[in-house]
């Protein structure tokens, strides 16, 4: 069973979000599937996945889905996977505005029917200091991007979260840990680069709640944060967007936010890393590696910028 329903799940449900997942694409080339694809075909495929996806072992499913960070929901690794259920992500739309010749409100099923959708098996780091391989299911964001026509002026993508306190208890009440929405940012050729891709999945499934349902960012080589889930806004633009955790603590978080064990958290060490779903608490810790691993791929994008100063 490629895509798992919950016994719980209405029929009438399944078809919409089969829509997500194109699902025909996943029956002709993902697990069980490989088996009735051509030798050929399951080749390419392994080329194509070689590129991007790394071969460490996967983090278990149940603790991608389990040890999460998205504050809309709450502040405890638990709260999403508790709370998020309450989201509704459908209908569900994004506008794309800003410096781009095509401007609209998309409805994501819009958005996503054109994209061929893939598995990239990614590393992920987040700036606390644990880091999980996560296979994920979506396209290069440079897809969309370059549907919409960025203009010439344009220099940035700036991305935004939903806001919907009835459905995200982590935006109601006093203690609010961060502004909202929750925004993030990158630079264009940063947006456009082949490894940055908005995932509509993981694990052969259409994406859960707590990981950012129905659309979210993932820039394998900078921490966790950038990755902004459920987003609703995707803006063009000339100068450089805000980006929450740098308006909550400027000085513990930058812009770029690139993976780099050389440049430390202003209260800890980003030299190392703990893998979760290995051993428990008592499990050596890795080495941390320059732009996560990816630096073959991105080091470029950086080439005579202070990484102490750009941080
Ligand atoms: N909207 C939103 N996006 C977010 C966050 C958040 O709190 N809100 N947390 C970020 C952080 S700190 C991390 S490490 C990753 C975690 O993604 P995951 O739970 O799917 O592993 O999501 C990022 N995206
Ligand atoms: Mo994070």
């Amino acid at each position: 069973m490629l895509i798992r329903h919950s016994p719980d799940i209405a029929p009438s449900e399944i078809t919409p979000r089969s829509l997500y997942l194109r699902r025909r694409e996943f029956l002709a080339g993902f697990g069980a599937g490989l088996a009735f694809a051509g030798a050929a075909q399951a080749a390419a495929l392994a080329a194509a996945r070689s590129a991007f996806s790394t071969n460490e072992p996967k983090t278990p499913r149940a603790d991608v889905l389990a040890y999460n960070n998205f504050y809309e929901f709450g502040g405890r690794k638990s709260d999403p996977a508790d709370n998020a259920h309450t989201l509704t992500t459908e209908p569900w739309t994004v506008r794309i505005d800003g410096l781009v010749a095509k401007p609209a409100d998309y409805r994501l099923e819009d958005l996503i029917k054109p994209l061929a959708l893939e598995e990239r098996v990614y590393r992920m780091r987040c700036v606390e200091g644990w880091s999980m391989v996560i296979p994920w299911i979506g396209a290069p964001l440079s897809e969309i991007l370059k549907r919409v026509e960025p203009l010439g002026s344009a220099k940035y993508v700036a991305f935004e979260t939903l806001v919907r306190p009835e459905e995200m208890p982590g935006q109601k009440g006093l203690l609010q840990l961060l502004p909202w929405p929750y925004v993030e940012g990158l630079r264009l050729d940063e947006a456009l680069h082949p490894l940055t891709i908005l995932a509509t999945g993981l694990y052969g499934e259409t994406l859960p709640n707590q990981n950012g349902a129905p659309l979210r960012l993932v820039v394998p080589w900078k921490y966790g944060f950038k990755g902004i889930k459920s987003i609703v806004r995707i803006s063009l633009t000339e100068t450089q967007p805000k980006t929450s955790w740098n308006i909550q603590n400027p000085r513990e978080y930058g812009f770029y936010s690139n993976v780099n064990p050389n440049v430390d958290h202003p209260r800890w060490s980003q030299a190392t890393e703990r893998r979760i779903g290995e051993g428990g608490l008592f499990a050596k810790r890795r080495p941390t590696l320059m732009y996560n691993g990816y630096a073959d791929q991105v080091a470029s994008l950086y080439s005579g910028m202070d990484l102490e100063r750009y941080f």
